[in-house]
């Protein structure tokens, strides 16, 4: 069962936002209200992916907000992207998913270091949500090292010839393109476009999965793919190229799980006021209620850091490292929430009728994706020593 969303703002941090953010918060909102919530439950459950919501996003203008117009994208803020991805990530981290690889891991490269061409050829499909893609960054042997990745191009003349395999790949199965990142003779990382169809690649699905459900996840493998010249991005070089592109995609997860952090408040709240035990509300007992007001503390703090970290961002000041610091304490705080709020609900939480279990599950992998919790917070003590403690 669902309660009526009161979506918490304690801070009043509503009075900050736009006419725009608002309009478009509410679009978004309303519609996981009406097409996420009710078969969430079930699609993940049946570990399926709900494949009809990428053309309603599309038409949503919820791939490349920031993207714009002229290519396709909605040409709005950062703010807006990250509201987007709060509403996204209430109904379901899959659903958010979609929406941040799509918009952050796709759409980003092609518009940052893309030919005009490619640009042209791609963008408006994939804002439309004609056409899917999925970014291939980490591979069996290297996940949070992806400096050591061992797929490789090699220059053939008329195209170049990829070998090599990634893991993890959120829409892999169902995308028909996928942003590749691999190293050429000299060992440089060079980005790339592969399309589904191109004879040697193929993408299996991933099967077993106990988090993000209902959402696709697969390998991409790459046995002798000839990819013509004009799929190259010409402009990066370097592993800065695929860390821009977690840069904009950690900051709507720094977003986003606030949405699922919010789900589990505002529900843990409503079910506390109706459940009575010794003939009073749940709610009525000081140790229910430090942890709703410990919650929404949380939940604040996280809201004023995703608010400040965007007005950053649309001045183009936003470090790394402060998007790093962001993801990192908003994903943890989300997943202390689900159990939290799990267990207000007692034996009842542990069920499908309630969101908390699928959020927890969920945000076991947002936890571990686009960096994992210990890596951002060597990224922060890089940050703060200038000693790099990774190797
Ligand atoms: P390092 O030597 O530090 O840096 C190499 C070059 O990159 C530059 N750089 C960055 N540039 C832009 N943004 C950043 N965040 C950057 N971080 C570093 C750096 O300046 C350097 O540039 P240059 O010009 O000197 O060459 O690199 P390292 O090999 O020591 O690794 C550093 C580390 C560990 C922080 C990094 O590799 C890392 O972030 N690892 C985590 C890997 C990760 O996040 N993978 C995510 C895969 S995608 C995904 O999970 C999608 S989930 C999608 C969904 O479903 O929502
Ligand atoms: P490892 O790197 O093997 O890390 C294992 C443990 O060791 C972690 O706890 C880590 O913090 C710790 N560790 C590693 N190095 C250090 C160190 N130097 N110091 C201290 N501790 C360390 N990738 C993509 O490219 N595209 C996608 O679309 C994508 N989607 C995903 C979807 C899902 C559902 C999941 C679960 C993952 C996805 N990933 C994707 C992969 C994800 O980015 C990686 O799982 C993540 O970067 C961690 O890599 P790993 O799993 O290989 O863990």
């Amino acid at each position: 069962m669902s309660y009526p969303y009161l979506a918490p703002d304690y801070f009043q941090l509503d009075d900050l936002l736009t006419d725009e953010h608002k309009i478009v918060r509410s679009a978004i909102r309303d519609w996981v209200t009406r097409s996420i919530i009710p078969i969430i439950d079930q699609a993940a459950q049946n570990n399926e992916f709900p494949v009809r919501i990428i053309k309603e996003l599309g038409e949503l203008g919820a791939f490349g907000p920031f993207i714009p117009q002229e290519y396709g994208g909605a040409g709005l803020d950062h703010i807006s992207y990250g509201l987007i991805m709060t509403e996204l990530e209430r109904g379901d981290s899959a659903i958010r998913s979609t929406a941040s690889v799509q918009t952050s891991l796709v759409m980003y490269p092609i518009f940052t270091f893309g030919t005009e061409d490619q640009k042209r050829k791609y963008l408006p499909l994939l804002a439309s949500g004609e056409m899917t893609g999925c970014f291939g960054l980490t591979e069996p042997n290297h996940g949070s090292d992806p400096g050591s990745m061992e797929t490789r191009i090699e220059d053939k003349g008329d195209y170049f010839l990829l070998n090599g395999a990634k893991m993890w790949i959120t829409n892999s199965p169902i995308a028909d393109i996928a942003v590749v990142w691999a190293k050429d003779e000299k060992g440089m990382v060079r980005g790339l476009i592969a399309e589904k169809g191109m004879a040697g690649f193929s993408a299996p699905k991933t099967h077993n999965k106990w988090s993000l459900r209902a959402s696709e996840t697969g390998e991409l493998v790459f046995d002798n793919v000839k990819i013509p010249k004009e799929n190259i991005f010409p402009n990066i070089r370097g592993l800065k190229g695929p860390l821009m592109c977690l840069n904009s995609a950690r900051y709507g997860i720094a977003w986003g799980a606030i949405g699922a952090a919010m789900d589990c408040y505002n529900t843990a709240l409503q079910y506390s006021l109706e459940r009575k035990q010794f003939s009073k509300p749940i709610a009525s007992f000081q140790l229910q209620q430090k942890k709703l007001a410990e919650m929404l503390t949380e939940i604040t703090k996280a809201q004023l850091l995703a608010w400040r970290l965007g007005t950053l961002k649309n001045a183009n000041k936003a470090s790394p490292a402060q998007i790093s610091m962001a993801k990192r304490n908003n994903v943890k705080m989300a997943l202390d929430i689900a159990r939290e709020s799990r267990q207000i609900l007692g034996a009842m939480g542990i069920t499908g009728d309630f969101p908390m279990m699928r959020h927890m599950m969920n945000l076991e992998s947002v936890i571990t994706y686009e960096g994992t919790h210990d890596i951002h917070l060597l990224i922060t003590g890089n940050d703060i020593t200038g000693i790099a403690a990774f190797e």
